[in-house]
């Protein structure tokens, strides 16, 4: 056996920051998992043998393409779009498209690492992938958005299908670019297939599927307290963002008796402290996704509230705080902060929004502590679903899906408590994900050998 097979843990980072130049988010999402791993397979020699884990942190491929599109003005822009499949050893990849102007090759590369994990945990049969572009839907008209996708899939398509690579949307990519880019696929390949989630439900889309994490990231914070013999009900909740995401899961946390107190956008977060109720949120959704407006409307729009300009809400005191924004948007200081003014639990429904330094407190003041790989599952599941759903060329109710839904998180949630408590009645919750989500995708690689 190689030397190399069993490099310990700070010798195995410092090979993925060399080999990772400059790509820091795909080295903080790697460290995050790769130190419970390390831990977890310290007596199980095939896996080092194999190298798995260094296998698992090399992307099967990186796919980087131009995207050039005409604006409303006749000026030509050039955009660049990426494809990251990072794993399919239990399933074709399967992941959102970004589009923001933040979006890097290590964005992608840490959000299709992440979706591996996460995907795993789902128990469906989904490898991880991660695509997008560093185009900028805000402040394009739709012919501009069409145009745009129409370019970016007339690359991707050659590398997508139902049975090799299964997008659907994230950041900047919601109902309207999944349409566009589904036409576009059809259009090409004369092939009508789930090729993508997150469809329309006229053309394939499932049911719950917008509502899926949102809600799925407020069912696990659920079945998380219930462990701890808590509820949501009559819980004040701080979540960041205002988009598919947030508002989902705003809208749960009040079905389930909970306040919400806040949302936010890039520009700054409004403050409620009446409560966000159904009425309010139905009007961020058409805020957000028809008029493609600020949130800092709303503090024009329903007295009460205050606008916060560049502030993200993790001061406001709370009981359960919910990022639903991006990566990095809760660091040590607001973890801090959220921790000394009574916060009980943290539920992720966007990826990686925590600073690993966040998470470090969170851990040490023994707060309940959900990472996005688990708390957001629910969207890839019934992406998961409805990938089913479009080849047995059939349509489950709203109901039935709710309750595969409900059921999906829960036994997520039953694999982290198995591997992440530390029997003291705390449960580290990264650590479980990590190791649960690990050992399926390992497990298949062994029994394929060396490819
Ligand atoms: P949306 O595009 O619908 O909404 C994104 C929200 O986050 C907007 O409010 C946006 O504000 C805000 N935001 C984006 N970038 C930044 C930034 N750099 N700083 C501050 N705010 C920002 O996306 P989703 O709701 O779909 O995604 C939110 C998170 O959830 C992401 O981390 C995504 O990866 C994750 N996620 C999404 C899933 C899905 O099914 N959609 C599934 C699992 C995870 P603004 O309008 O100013 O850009
Ligand atoms: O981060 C995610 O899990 C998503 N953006 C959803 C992926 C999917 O394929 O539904």
């Amino acid at each position: 056996m190689a030397v190399s097979d069993h490099v310990d843990f700070p010798t195995f980072m410092e090979g993925v920051k060399r080999r990772n130049p400059g790509q820091t988010e795909f080295v903080q999402a790697v460290q995050e998992v790769a130190q419970d791993i390390f831990d977890f397979i310290s007596d199980k020699e095939e896996y080092h043998e194999a190298q798995i884990l260094r296998r698992i942190a090399e992307p099967d491929r990186v796919i980087s393409f131009r995207v050039c599109w005409e604006d409303d003005n006749h000026n030509i822009r050039v955009q660049r779009g990426w494809r990251v499949q990072n794993n399919n050893a239990i399933g074709p990849y399967k992941g959102g498209i970004r589009f923001h102007p933040s979006v890097t090759e290590s964005v992608l590369k840490f959000l299709a690492f992440e979706q591996t994990f996460k995907n795993s945990l789902t128990g469906l049969p989904m490898g991880g992938g991660k695509g997008g572009a560093n185009f900028n839907p805000r402040g394009k008209s739709d012919s501009e958005v069409m145009r745009f996708c129409q370019s970016f899939v007339n690359e991707l398509y050659r590398h997508i299908g139902p049975d090799t690579d299964v997008p659907a949307g994230d950041i900047g990519v919601g109902g309207r670019e999944i349409g566009y880019m589904f036409g576009q696929y059809k259009r090409l390949t004369n092939r009508w297939e789930g090729v993508l989630t997150g469809k329309g439900e006229e053309y394939g889309g499932s049911q719950m599927r917008p509502e899926a994490t949102g809600y799925g990231a407020v069912y696990f914070l659920q079945n998380m307290l219930r462990h701890q013999k808590n509820d949501v009900d009559r819980k004040t909740a701080v979540i960041s963002g205002s988009g598919n995401v947030a508002t989902h899961a705003a809208e749960k946390i009040i079905q389930l008796g909970g306040k919400v107190l806040t949302l936010s956008d890039s520009g700054g977060f409004i403050h409620d402290p009446d409560g966000i109720d159904q009425e309010k949120i139905d009007w961020v959704k058409e805020l957000k996704s028809v008029k493609r407006g600020r949130i800092s409307e709303y503090a024009d729009h329903f007295t009460g509230a205050t606008f916060h300009k560049g502030k993200r809400p993790w001061n406001v005191p709370c009981d359960v705080a919910l990022p639903c924004a991006t990566q990095n948007e809760l660091n040590e200081d607001e973890a801090k902060k959220l921790v000394s003014n009574g916060v009980i639990a943290v539920s992720e429904g966007a990826n990686m929004p925590t600073t690993l330094e966040g998470v470090h407190v969170f851990h040490e003041a023994k707060i309940i502590y959900g990472p996005g790989k688990e708390a957001n599952a629910g969207g890839v599941a019934v992406s998961g679903l409805e990938m089913s759903q479009n080849s047995g060329r059939i349509s489950w109710n709203h109901g039935k899906l709710g309750e595969m839904l409900t059921d999906l998180m829960e036994g997520i949630h039953g694999k982290c408590v198995e591997y992440g408590d530390q029997g003291d009645g705390y449960v580290d919750y990264v650590k479980g994900a990590n190791i649960a989500g690990f050992k399926k995708v390992a497990d298949a690689m062994l029994a394929f050998g060396v490819v």
